[in-house]
């Protein structure tokens, strides 16, 4: 049964390897970005909350994220495992996972970061804003997120780093070659 979770930074991505990943492993793949996206565009209360964190780049507020993720995993499809992509991003967010998990009676199996450099990141979303227009693509939004990044969930990575469970896997050059080696990271922990 796997409970994975895929992280780093804007761009680095995990969008992009999450579906793919989680399709070859038969678990959901769960995206706080993509349901705070879907809200956003459907104008649901969540949504009309949310879309302004996001346009800003800032982070949704954890009592709101938290909740929406209990939710999500809480339903038939996530029950047999799942892949959680962009969440927990915050020291609360953590916690907030921990307990979810424990309520379930289950772990964390694995926890894989993608490392690719600043200046890549920078130049892959600002060509993502020319083909999808993403409000919180722009060059000062991205700035932003960036440091976010750096301030908050380079310390989250850290203490799943403590953990012992964190696997880094370079994200740069082709995306079916960095498919390949996240999953070889993922069965060599499985293994
Ligand atoms: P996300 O949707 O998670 O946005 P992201 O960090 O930019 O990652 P994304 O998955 O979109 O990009 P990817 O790296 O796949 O979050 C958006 C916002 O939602 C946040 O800023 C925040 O406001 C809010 N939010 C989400 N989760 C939250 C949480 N837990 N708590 C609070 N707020 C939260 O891909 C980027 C681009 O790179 C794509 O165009 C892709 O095609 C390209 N790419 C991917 N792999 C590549 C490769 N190997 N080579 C070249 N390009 C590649």
């Amino acid at each position: 049964m796997t409970r994975m979770l895929i992280m780093g930074p804007p761009g680095s991505g995990k969008g992009t390897q999450a579906a793919r990943i989680a399709d070859k492993l038969g678990i959901v793949a769960i995206s706080t970005g993509d349901i705070f996206r879907h809200n956003v565009k459907e104008m649901t209360p969540l949504g009309v909350e949310a879309k302004r964190y996001i346009d800003n780049g800032d982070f949704v507020p954890d009592e709101v994220t938290n909740r929406m993720v209990a939710d999500r995993i809480a339903q038939p499809d996530a029950s047999s495992g799942f892949l959680l992509d962009g969440y927990p991003r915050t020291a609360g967010q953590v916690e907030a996972l921990d307990s979810m998990l424990k309520d379930s009676g289950h772990a964390l199996s694995v926890v894989v970061e993608l490392t690719v450099p600043d200046e890549e990141l920078v130049a892959r979303l600002l060509k993502r804003a020319e083909i999808e227009g993403r409000a919180d693509d722009t060059e000062d939004v991205i700035t932003h997120r960036l440091d976010l990044y750096h301030q908050e969930t380079a310390a989250v990575i850290e203490s799943y780093q403590d953990r012992g469970i964190v696997t880094r896997v370079d994200g740069t050059g082709q995306v079916d070659d960095v498919t390949e080696r996240l999953l070889q990271a993922v069965y060599s922990v499985r293994a």
